[in-house]
């Protein structure tokens, strides 16, 4: 039997209730696919800064080395010390966020399917911030060739398989920020001459806010900078039902960690209504992304049962308070696992 280690970090606010969905399905599916998920749970977050005083514990970051991947429900306050340090850490460099309609779930239209690649190291994110004085603070934005074609590179590759529309949207304001954009959009450019089949489109980032609001239908994938990236996405989610159903992956070359687009939400924790589904789907991604790694047959169709599980649950109509439904969170997770094939 295959087995993988997963470092599991269940996160805080609404993060325990979507981790144990989450589990409920991925029960099932190492039943049915004769897979074994060891499952290491591992402290991050707010919940971990107030009980040992740092929200990434040293034992943490060598559990999850020492792991196949990572599953992560989502974090607090501490976001920049835990998601963005891991990120860089593991040089995880491409955010990768899937758009997509699912049946039954409110979306602007029903021929949504894009995908935001997002470059994940650098940009203002990378945290590099000064106080100047108690009136003046700086944040340093850095935009490098290597970290742009890289991820450049992720997404023509991600259009090259999807054979969509062969279309690649950059979105950055080098009209602007003409060195740190301008250079991201020449290194884009000089990676589209490897992918003649590849379209390259270029938008100014507050026309590609517009642009997703009035032909969200024309998008394939977009690639962008950190923030941006982060920006859009949100945006993007709620033209498909919200984050609720919005997963992610943050991808580098050996390592792979996975985890809800979203935030924590404390208001509604501990109230089994949050949707679930954002954290099955990014387990979805995360077998998938094994299977490619392994060359493992039996987790590519293990994420292909989950997507089709879910999509066989919003079918038969079972959708949380998010979606327009009443379905708790815990119970979603059951339909959803009971409908693992
Ligand atoms: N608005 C969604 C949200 O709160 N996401 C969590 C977050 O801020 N993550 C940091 C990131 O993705 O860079």
């Amino acid at each position: 039997m295959t087995t993988y280690k997963i470092a599991l970090i269940s996160g805080d606010g609404i993060g325990p209730e979507l981790t144990k969905a989450t589990l409920q399905v991925l029960d099932t599916i190492q039943e049915r696919y004769n897979i074994n998920l060891d499952m290491i749970n591992v402290d991050a977050g707010d919940a971990c800064l107030e009980k040992k005083g740092v929200a990434l514990p040293e034992e943490t970051i060598n559990i999850i080395k020492d792991s196949d991947a990572c599953l992560k429900g989502p974090v607090g306050e501490t976001a920049a010390d835990v998601i963005v340090r891991l990120r860089i850490l593991f040089d995880l460099y491409a955010n990768i966020r899937p758009i997509k309609v699912y049946p039954n779930v409110p979306c602007f239209r029903q021929d949504i399917d894009m995908i935001i690649v997002r470059e994940n190291t650098e940009g203002v994110y990378r945290g590099i911030e000064f106080d100047v004085n108690a009136e003046t603070a700086i944040c340093l934005r850095i935009i490098t060739k290597k970290a742009s074609e890289r991820i450049a590179r992720y997404a023509f590759k991600v259009a090259e398989n999807r054979r969509k529309f062969m279309r690649v949207t950059a979105v950055h304001k080098a009209n602007v920020m003409k060195k740190t954009d301008g250079l991201f959009s020449k290194t884009c450019k000089a990676v589209a001459k490897d992918y003649p089949e590849i379209h390259l489109d270029e938008l100014y980032v507050d026309n590609a806010a517009m642009q997703l609001i009035k032909r969200p239908q024309e998008f394939d994938v977009l690639v962008t900078t950190n923030m941006f990236g982060d920006i859009l996405s949100d945006e993007a989610s709620i033209l498909v039902g919200g984050l609720g159903v919005a997963p992610g992956a943050n991808i580098g070359n050996d390592f792979a960690l996975f985890e809800p687009v979203h935030g924590s939400a404390p208001k509604y924790a501990g109230k089994n209504i949050a949707n679930p589904t954002s954290m099955i789907l990014a387990s979805k991604l995360m077998l998938d992304w094994l299977g490619d790694k392994y060359s493992d047959l039996k987790s590519k169709k293990a994420a292909m049962a989950i997507e089709k599980a879910v999509i066989e649950t919003f079918k038969a109509n079972v959708l949380t308070q998010d979606l327009g439904g009443n379905v708790k969170t815990d119970v979603f997770g059951k339909a959803v696992a009971d409908r693992i094939l």
